[in-house]
Formats: structure tokens, sequence, C-alpha cells
């Protein structure tokens, strides 16, 4: 019989707006996986709304995780996002080597901004600590704004030659972690499409995928991919199988939202799609 496992999601619960927690915990559970939320922070709403509430969990991640070490928690996987303080980052590195033992995939999405911009309550003093929890990693996902942020570069507008991509890959490279994906990219070699560039640092691998792009931005999308990345990796799909498995499920939820016609920071309407998602995560074709 196979245990059923853990995955650890330290991020932030954004009550209105659909990213960090918010999407992560069903994607995760709805995959068949125990999702254990340690929340860096309660928002009324995502802080790309006017007047949100931010309730800042810096002194509790401490107290969790001790009790969490108390009652003998272990986690085949931990992902973590959002921090709501650079307090934080102190706090994250003492929970991964309490918890991060030699078989846990740690998967870290360096959540500090998008479209050349950093989010509210980032700012500079982030990117060295983002780039630490970065080298601990497997799997880094950065959009192209924090791979930028990251790599120490200017952040510049789309579209992104072959040469821009492949400088941020060996620079992210340079990072340690094993496997990285940088989202978002709009690419002059690929008008009219978005897509990821995935650099597998142990075969020496790269690989560009591309979907057609629907006008817009769409905050939360970088929570979807993270999240049903993490559920397909952790489900046995190769790391190439697992981005694009992400970029479909993600793909999918932006069109939706589309057609509904919701507005786009209340976030992705993922939830309907989360079928087609369980379907790919457990097909057996696998490259
Ligand atoms: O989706 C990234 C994100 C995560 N968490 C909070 C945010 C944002 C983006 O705005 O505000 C609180």
């Amino acid at each position: 019989m196979n245990k059923q496992k853990k995955i650890a999601l330290i991020n932030d619960l954004s009550c209105v707006g659909r990213c960090s927690l918010s999407v992560a915990m069903p994607i995760i559970s709805s995959c068949g996986f125990e999702a254990v939320p340690l929340p860096t922070g309660i928002l009324s709403a995502h802080t790309e709304f006017d007047g949100y509430i931010c309730e800042d969990f810096t002194e509790k991640l401490e107290p969790f995780a001790e009790h969490w070490k108390n009652i003998g928690m272990r986690f085949d996987c931990i992902c973590t996002g959002y921090l709501a303080s650079l307090e934080q980052a102190e706090k994250i590195k003492n929970f991964l080597l309490e918890f991060k033992k030699s078989d846990t995939i740690l998967i870290v999405d360096p959540v500090m901004g998008d479209n050349g911009k950093f989010y509210s309550r980032i700012d500079d003093s982030f990117v060295s600590e983002m780039k630490f929890l970065c080298s601990l990693a497997d799997v880094i996902l950065p959009n192209v704004t924090e791979a930028q942020m990251l790599c120490g570069e200017n952040c510049s507008e789309p579209p992104y030659s072959h040469s821009q991509i492949s400088e941020l890959i060996l620079k992210l490279s340079q990072t340690g972690a094993k496997y990285i994906v940088i989202t978002g990219i709009e690419s002059e070699s690929h008008p009219g499409q978005i897509g990821c560039a995935a650099y597998d640092a142990v075969k020496g691998n790269a690989n560009l995928f591309f979907a057609p792009k629907t006008q817009g931005n769409f905050p939360g999308s970088g929570d979807v991919f993270a999240a049903s990345f993490a559920a397909a990796y952790m489900s046995g799909k190769s790391f190439t199988d697992s981005v694009q498995i992400a970029m479909g499920f993600t793909g999918e939820s932006v069109a939706k939202t589309e057609l509904a016609g919701s507005e786009h920071c209340f976030g992705l309407q993922f939830e309907t799609q989360i079928p087609n998602l369980i379907k790919a995560v457990n097909t057996n074709a696998n490259t």
C-alpha cells in the first residue's frame, strides 16, 4: 500500500483573489496529497487590492514548526511561496534544516513581483534571501521578472530574445537549483504566445514550451502553475512532463476565466479544470 504523501505549503492565505494557499491547497489535495499549510500571513485579499489588511504570521512560524516537530511531522515535499516579511526567510531556513530530509523535495517559487515590479511589501532586500532559498531547492519557478531580479538584471519589457532567456537560465543555474522553470515568457520567436523555459541542470537539457496567449495580466497564475507542477511532479511525472501538465492546466484556467468574463484581480477560475489535472497527473504516458 502506498502511504499518502504530505506536502508542506509555506505561503500566505489571501482570502480574496485566488492565489497562494487558496489555490495550492485545493490543487494539491485534489491530486491525492495531504496539504499542510504554514501561513506566512493572512490577508483580507491579495496585495493588488487597495486597502488590503495583512495579519503577519512571522512570529507564529517557529512555534508551529516546534509543535510539528513534537508530533513527528515529516514531509515528502515542501513548497515555499510568498513571504509576508523579510524575517521569515531566516525562519524558513530553520524550518528546512529541521524538515528537509535527504528525500524531501523542495520547490521554491521565489515570489517577489511581476511585470517588472515588486509586489507590495516586497523590496530589494528580499532578493538575496530568495536567492538563498533557491540554492537549497530541487526546483525553482520564477517568472521572468523574478528571474531578472534573482540574476541582478534590470527588469526589461517583453518580448525577450532567445539569448536573453538562455542567459537567465545560465545565471539561475548558478544558484544551485537542480531544475529551473522560468514562467510567463513572451518571446520574439513566438509572437502572440506565452510559455516557459525548463532547464534540467542534472541532464543539462533546456526546453522551451509555448501556447497561445490570452491578452491581459492574470494575478495568481504563477501560483496555479506552481501548485499543479508540484502535484504532477510528486505524482511521479518527469520534470519536463510536469512543466507541460502545469502549463496545460494554467492555460485552461486562464481561458476559462476569460470565457466567464471574470475580473482578473479575483484570480483564475481553476476549480472546474481540476478533473483534467487529476487525469493528466494519473495517466501513464511519460516522456
Ligand atoms: O500571486 C502572488 C501573490 C502572492 N501573495 C500575495 C500577493 C501576490 C501578488 O500580488 O499579493 C499576498
